[in-house]
C-alpha cells in the first residue's frame, strides 16, 4: 500500500505550514498510517496529479486521489473504520462542518492577516512573485499594510476563542477525552500561526494553551516536528 500527502512548503522543504495540510497530516496520524509527505511550492500546485488541484492537501492512496482536507478525513474513516475513528459516528461527523466553518470564517482572516507576511518571507523568489500579487488582491492591502495592522489583530483572535474556553473547561479535548478531527481543525489554524508566525499571541496560563501543547505531543509529538518559527 501507497499512501501520499502532498503538502505546502516554502524554501524550507521540511517547514510545512498550510492549516488544511495540517489537519490531513493529524488525521493519517490519528489513524495510525505511515504516508510520505511530498513537499509542494505554491507554483508547483498546479502540477500535482496532472493538474487535479488548484490547492493542498492532496492524498494519493495506491490509484485514488482525494482533494480536500475534510474530504481526506472522510475517505480515512470510510477506508479504515476499524482504526481509531476521526468523528466519532454521524453527528459527530455532520457537527465537524460547524467547526470546520467557525474555524474558517473566524479565525483563519486574523491568523492570516498576523502571519501574512512572515508566511511571503518564507518562500523562494518564484512563490514570492506569486504570493504577493495574488494575496493583494484577495485581502484588498499591501502585505506591508497587512502586517503594520497585525497587532490589532491579536485581541480578536484572543477574544474569538471564547468559545473554545468554554468547552476546554469542561474537557480535555473539543472532541472530549481525546482528540477527534474536530481538534485538528482548530489545532491547524493555530499551527498554522506557530509555524509562519513572528508573533504568538497566546499566553502561557491560557486555558487554549494547555489544550494546543496537548495537541503538539499527540502521536509522539507530530505537530513539534516542524519548530515554532519564534
Ligand atoms: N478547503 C480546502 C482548502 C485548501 C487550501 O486553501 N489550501 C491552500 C493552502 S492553505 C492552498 O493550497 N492554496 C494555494 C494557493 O493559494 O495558490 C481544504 O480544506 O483542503
Amino acid at each position: 500500500m501507497s499512501l501520499v500527502l502532498y503538502t505546502l512548503c516554502g524554501t524550507d522543504p521540511m517547514r510545512h505550514f498550510s492549516p488544511h495540510v495540517w489537519k490531513a497530516v493529524m488525521a493519517l496520524k490519528h489513524k495510525g498510517l505511515d504516508f510520505e509527505e511530498r513537499p509542494t511550492r505554491f507554483t508547483e500546485i498546479p502540477g500535482i496529479e496532472g493538474g487535479i488541484t488548484k490547492t493542498v492537501p492532496v492524498l494519493r492512496h495506491d490509484d485514488a486521489v482525494v482533494v480536500d482536507s475534510f474530504a481526506i478525513a472522510e475517505y480515512l474513516e470510510r477506508t479504515w473504520p476499524d482504526r481509531p475513528s476521526l468523528f466519532g459516528g454521524e453527528g459527530g461527523h455532520a457537527s465537524a462542518r460547524l467547526i470546520e466553518a467557525w474555524s474558517f470564517l473566524e479565525l483563519h482572516p486574523l491568523i492570516r492577516n498576523i502571519a501574512v507576511r512572515d508566511i511571503w518571507t518564507m518562500l523562494d523568489d518564484k512563490d514570492q512573485a506569486y504570493f504577493r500579487p495574488n494575496r493583494e488582491e484577495r485581502f484588498g492591502a499591501t502585505l506591508e499594510a497587512l502586517h503594520e495592522g497585525r497587532d490589532a489583530m491579536v485581541p480578536l483572535l484572543l477574544a474569538r476563542l471564547e468559545p473554545l474556553r468554554m468547552v476546554l473547561a469542561r474537557q480535555a479535548f473539543i472532541g472530549g477525552e481525546g482528540p477527534l478531527f474536530v481538534d485538528y481543525i482548530v489545532f491547524g489554524a493555530l499551527q498554522w500561526l506557530r509555524v509562519t508566525g513572528t508573533l504568538w499571541p497566546l499566553k502561557s496560563d491560557d486555558i487554549v494553551t494547555g489544550w494546543f501543547e496537548r495537541c503538539l505531543d499527540l502521536h509522539g509529538g507530530a505537530g513539534r516536528a516542524v519548530p515554532a518559527r519564534l
